[in-house]
């Protein structure tokens, strides 16, 4: 019954998808659809893992073979933006079979926060279980409410772990140093603090109440609700995030900088106040792209690969809101838009494949699942 409603849905949604794309330059594959998905990670050997919001992990294959949602998994808090969130493979994934997830957990009362836990995959039986799962980190400190964890993670190159936390929707967070969130921080795999991160000293640099130490993992303040981290073709890291009544960001994240949220904004409160926009301070570094109206990003990619050639060094913003993939050329430290793409339905997520591919989560829709899509050239 379950599957005969999926197919019927995939069907309807295979016509509309057709005529959405019928001009882009890419085909559209259907490949399969889950429950409200958020994320997903390429393993070594080309399969992928799924999360979904509401608390699984599962592994799919490039046909859209799902395995079941593995066990083990830590407690998530689903609700409001809250739940299972992003999911990343260890560098060194092929030996030490090293998971990493975020999520939204609870904490005191009805207080709750994002987290990262990692675990070992152990695969058996159509599924498995995470084992030797710890958390490594998490937001502090802990608030009310269910919006704007942020949560998105990445390694880098060298190793390190990038972790974009968002605001919880408490606005001046963003600006206290003895917080982590309305942040972008820089962990080791273990969740411990880099001695070169720019911040480990500025308990000496400035005495605070409190010595709490999360200004350690600090790299970039000021953020609202950063959904999308990714490096550039030189190494270089650029978060999206999502701003308040039309004013998401595009910015090329550098150490020790201040992005100035709740402070300025190229958009304003939803009440209707004024945010002072970026022009105001130019002390607060401004944003490489801001939308008005808002695009609702929901992830970004920087393209590496050559099956679409000419998109190697751009950058893709996941449309929620805009139900739409953008397309950013990069230039140094500058950046714009330069096409968008109707996909007719809000895109959660969007990652390249080992061969260039682009594979795209849609975000879950009243009545029906959140597929993914396979892109290649026309
Ligand atoms: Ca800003
Ligand atoms: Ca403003």
């Amino acid at each position: 019954m379950i599957k005969h409603f999926l197919a019927v849905t995939l069907s309807f949604s295979v016509i509309a998808c057709a005529e959405a794309q019928s001009d882009h330059p890419f085909n559209v594959e259907v490949i399969t659809a889950f429950d409200e998905p958020w994320a997903l990670a390429f393993m070594p050997d080309g399969r992928m893992l799924v999360t979904e919001k509401k608390g699984a992990l599962r592994i799919v294959t490039q046909d859209g073979e799902q395995s079941n949602a593995f066990r083990g998994l830590p407690d998530v808090d689903y609700g409001g933006q809250g739940g299972m969130g992003d999911v990343a493979v260890h560098p060194d994934f092929a030996n030490n079979k090293l998971v990493y997830l975020s999520y939204a957990e609870r904490g005191v009362g009805a207080t709750r926060g994002a987290a990262v836990a990692r675990g070992v995959l152990s695969e058996s039986n159509n599924g498995g279980n995470l084992v030797d799962v710890e958390v490594i980190w998490r937001q502090y400190p802990k608030q009310f409410g269910y919006g704007h964890y942020g949560h998105r993670i990445l390694f880098d190159d060298d190793g390190y772990l990038w972790i974009s936390s968002g605001d919880r929707q408490k606005f001046t967070p963003a600006q206290d140093m003895q917080s982590n969130i309305g942040k972008i921080l820089r962990l080791h795999d273990d969740g411990s603090v880099p001695e070169d991160n720019p911040y480990v000293d500025y308990l000496e640099q400035e005495p605070l109440v409190d010595d709490l130490g999360v200004y350690g993992e600090i790299w970039s303040l000021g953020h609202r609700n950063p959904l999308g981290i990714d490096l550039d073709l030189d190494g270089n890291l650029w978060n999206i995030e999502m701003g308040p009544a039309h004013g998401d960001e595009l910015n090329r994240v550098k150490r020790a900088t201040n992005y100035g949220y709740p402070l300025v904004s190229n958009g304003d409160h939803y009440d209707g106040r004024e945010i002072p926009d970026h022009d105001t301070r130019p002390e607060f570094e401004a944003p490489a792209v801001w939308w008005k109206p808002a695009i609702s990003p929901g992830d970004l990619m920087i393209y590496r690969g050559n099956l679409f050639r000419e998109w190697r060094g751009d950058a893709f913003a996941a449309g929620l809101g805009s139900r739409a993939i953008v397309r950013i050329e990069l230039d140094g430290d500058s950046a714009r838009e330069v096409e968008r793409y109707d996909m007719g339905a809000r895109i959660r997520s969007i990652v390249e494949g080992p061969d260039g591919a682009l594979w795209v989560l849609e975000d879950d829709r009243a009545g029906s699942e959140g597929r993914l899509l396979k892109l290649t050239p026309k």
